[in-house]
């Protein structure tokens, strides 16, 4: 927490001297005031508070305006359901986007204290798992930049992703109590609360009007608090809220039971209604299978719900118009029973009849799929939904019904019309989320070009079919202030000093870089950028696991979760056949390499686990054997977070991004790499599809099977013995790592793996082996070109304006939500 992150931000603003003095008075005030410390004796962690508090002053009047202007001009806004958000740290991108960066660092000066040191003091909100969770902090800062309004919605952890410890190669995992220290940002907002109701029974009942409604009578009664923090827009354009979501007992304490002497039965409902914002899920794309994750789904979802329909109530005489002032996207599947939710809102609480509730329902939602794989793709079993919310249960069933009768309108025959049924009878009768998601919204969007066209050819293709043509494609984009102005200021200091400050407005400016891409000069620059900030990622790589390495190697990175599919493994394997390669011919010209790996795995995901204690082990013998001269190094960095991410990206040369094809949805890291001028090592998946359409096949090492090869691989049954007996370089690296070269001590430790690889190798690790160990060596090749190397790096940089999540933001904006930023 204490890395001071990236010196010398970005001077967009300059300060005079009048607002930085009222700056470090108001900094001065809260730190006595409200952190109740005294100047002279205050920590580093004093200061972070008494500054983001100062901040968050200069916020508040900007976020009452928006919201103020919003309501009088009732425009339309966007409502992001959301299970993940990975925001990271936010004083640096509040203070940044609010242009008083170098007024803070100044204020601070002259109180003796250094803002860097003051920033890395902030907990990381580490609110998500990865990339899904990322892509929705990335896009809560776009919608503030560009001017749309927004809600985003999700729930409050008290702990957020696990704090990742190696020990002796292992991956163990703590809690990350990133509010124990106080969250300067949050207001909670007392008077925002819901009931939230679970269990019991459902009587249809006679009203006084003699109509008869369903009534649920609720055998479970949670309050869901809402706690607000604001997001700040570039230039302050707008300042949205991002609204968690925290569960509140009705009834804390059960004083008879208390009096009584039983002090912890008389709080075991406490607890159990506050276990649902307690923590997050720590399950990259893998099954959750578990009534608590239900609990927290449905607990969400019906807070926002609610708070969306009284929001509307407050301005509008009823809710047949609901689906014109709001657009809910539904952050992946995890927020899917919103579709039960708000139909059983709309006629149970509201009074609407079904066919005005389906038709609000429809055209207010809209679904984003975010991964085929089918052990992410959520289901619920039939009796657990009954059993937690059967109203909810009732209504899937009546959707269902209709669904169906309308498939069979269509011709569906029975084949298609199990595929499309919303109850998977195959596997026990369990409710299919994403087709509940599906039929409940109008647009259903995958992440990239490829993934959306896999959407349509296999895992939705029958839904789609009968539901008529509703699949678009939304490539991923990631924000430009964090992850290339503030995470990389040096850089960016070049590139506005090149082609002008206006590139901060203008991404597409990038592309002014392409001539510059011949010029040695503006190379040499470029380059040098990057080599300061891999001194710096030197210091951080041997305070953090004590090992030293060369910043002038090749810096070649793979950082994201641990997922078989991702192939840390193939890395991995083609790391010890390098290093084999390198003990055969010690004399032979090898340039000098650092693998950098970063990433957690699920606590309860085997493999991946056993994939960082291999890599681990790889790098122990590897780091410590004299004969490669420190040539070749291996360093797995501990606890991958944004703050990670943001020092490793502009260090980064080389970006690994080599999933087995259709299967990485998108990618988000791939573009961050790029944008800051790594070259990418990677198979045709995901967005790496569309980043090598931009940036040319000569700037980038593409290897390996596309999605359809791979297809037709598994259709015919694939043989990894036989890929491995053809290619001894593979064999040799496979059987040092059966055989303990890696683990001396305990020779059979990756016997297993190696044998599964062997004979199950689903994710055509050995298929791809010598393509990607072949590309490898073209990279090193390129590597020993700085003229070409570097060539390539600026032309990464000029060519992905176009993953900016503004422009991608632009697209939902225009073809989903009908809303006009501004
Ligand atoms: C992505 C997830 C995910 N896809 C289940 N799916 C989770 C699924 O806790 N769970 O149960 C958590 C996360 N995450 C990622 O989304 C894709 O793998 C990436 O390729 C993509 O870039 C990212 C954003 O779209």
């Amino acid at each position: 927490m204490n890395d001071s992150p990236s010196p010398a931000s970005l001077r967009i603003d300059a300060p005079d001297a009048a607002a930085i003095e009222e700056f470090r008075e108001s900094i001065l005030a809260k730190l006595v005031y409200q952190v109740g410390g005294r100047p002279e004796r205050a920590s580093p962690r004093d200061w972070f508070i008494a500054t983001a508090l100062a901040a968050r002053d200069h916020i508040v009047d900007d976020w009452r305006r928006t919201n103020d202007q919003t309501r009088a001009e009732d425009r339309k806004g966007v409502c992001y359901l959301s299970m993940e958000f990975l925001i990271g740290r936010l004083l640096t991108d509040a203070l940044g986007n609010l242009g008083l960066t170098e007024t803070a660092r100044q204020a601070l000066a002259g109180l003796g204290v250094d803002l860097d040191a003051v920033a890395g003091q902030e907990a990381d909100a580490a609110l998500g798992n990865g990339g899904l969770g990322r892509l929705a902090a990335c896009f809560m800062e776009s919608m503030a930049s560009i001017g749309v309004p927004a809600y985003g919605y999700g729930i409050r952890y008290e702990n957020g992703l696990f704090r990742q410890i190696i020990a002796g190669g292992l991956q163990h995992e703590v809690p990350e109590d990133w509010l124990a220290l106080g969250n300067p940002w949050e207001f909670e907002r007392s008077s925002l609360v819901y009931e939230i109701r679970f269990g019991g029974h459902v009587r249809s009942e006679v009203s006084v009007d003699g109509s008869t409604r369903m009534v649920w009578h609720a055998g479970e009664i949670v309050n869901a608090l809402a706690y607000d923090t604001p997001v700040v827009g570039w230039r302050g354009k707008r300042i949205n809220t991002l609204r968690l979501w925290s569960a509140r007992a009705t009834d804390p304490l059960h004083l008879s039971e208390f009096n009584r002497g039983d002090h912890v039965g008389a709080q075991a409902a406490r607890m159990r209604a506050e276990a649902i914002s307690r923590v997050l899920y720590p399950g990259d794309e893998t099954e959750a299978g578990q009534e608590l994750r239900l609990r927290q789904e449905y607990f969400f979802a019906s807070a926002s719900l609610q708070d969306i329909i009284r929001r509307h109530l407050s301005r509008h005489a009823g809710l047949g118009n609901l689906a014109d002032r709001v657009a809910v996207q539904l952050n992946d599947t995890h927020p899917a029973i919103g579709v039960a939710e708000l139909m059983r809102l709309l006629m149970d609480v509201h009074g609407m009849d079904w066919d005005a509730a389906w038709a609000v329902t429809q055209a207010t939602f809209s679904y984003t799929n975010h991964t085929l794989l089918p052990e992410a793709l959520e289901t619920w079993p039939v009796p657990m939904m009954e059993r937690l919310l059967p109203r909810h249960m009732q209504i899937i069933y009546l959707i269902n019904a209709r669904h169906l009768d309308t498939a069979r309108a269509r011709g569906a025959g029975d084949a298609l019309l199990s595929s499309v049924s919303l109850i998977d009878e195959r596997h026990g009768r369990r409710v299919r989320m994403g087709h509940l998601a599906f039929v409940g919204s109008h647009r259903i969007n995958g992440v990239s070009a490829l993934h959306s066209q896999l959407m349509r050819d296999t895992v939705f293709a029958d839904l789609n079919q009968v539901c008529g043509d509703r699949i678009t494609n939304k490539t991923n984009g990631i924000t430009f202030r964090r992850w290339l102005h503030r995470a990389n200021p040096g850089l960016t200091h070049l590139l506005t000093d090149t082609i002008g400050p206006e590139l901060l407005d203008d991404p597409e400016r990038l592309e002014h870089l392409v001539p510059l891409a011949e010029d040695a000069g503006f190379r040499q620059r470029f380059a040098a950028q990057r080599r300061a900030a891999k001194e710096r990622l030197t210091g951080v790589i041997a305070t953090r696991i004590g090992l030293k390495v060369d910043p002038d190697a090749l810096f070649d990175v793979q950082i994201k979760r641990i997922h078989e599919y991702k192939r840390q493994l193939l890395n991995v394997v083609q790391t010890v056949a390098l290093y084999n390669a390198m003990r055969a011919r010690p004399t032979g010209h090898w340039i000098p390499r650092v693998k950098i790996f970063a990433g957690k795995a699920a606590p309860s995901y085997h493999q991946a686990k056993l994939i960082i204690r291999l890599t681990n082990d790889v790098a122990a013998t590897i780091n410590e054997d004299p004969t490669l001269r420190g040539t070749l190094k291996v360093a797995f960095l501990p606890n991958y977070n944004v703050s990670l991410a943001e020092m490793i990206i502009p260090a980064a040369d080389l970006s690994e991004q080599i999933s087995t094809a259709g299967l990485e949805a998108s990618g988000t890291g791939n573009m961050k790499l790029a944008l800051n001028g790594a070259l990418t090592i990677g198979t045709l998946d995901g967005a790496n599809v569309e980043i090598d359409e931009r940036v040319g096949r000569d700037n980038i090492f593409i290897f390996g099977l596309t999605a359809a090869e791979v297809a037709e691989r598994k259709r015919a049954g694939f043989d990894a013995r036989l890929a491995v007996a053809a290619s001894p370089e593979l064999r040799g690296a496979l059987d040092a790592i059966a055989s303990g070269v890696f683990s001396p001590g305990e020779p059979d430790r990756y016997r297993g793996l190696v044998e599964s690889l062997l004979h199950d190798d689903r994710y055509l690790v050995t298929a791809d082996f010598d393509a990607y160990h072949a590309r490898q060596r073209d990279v090193a090749t390129c590597w020993s070109k700085p003229e070409s190397w570097w060539r390539s790096a600026v032309l990464n940089t000029a060519h992905v304006s176009w993953f900016s999540s503004d422009r991608t933001i632009r697209d939902y904006a225009e073809d989903i939500w009908k809303v006009t930023p501004r």
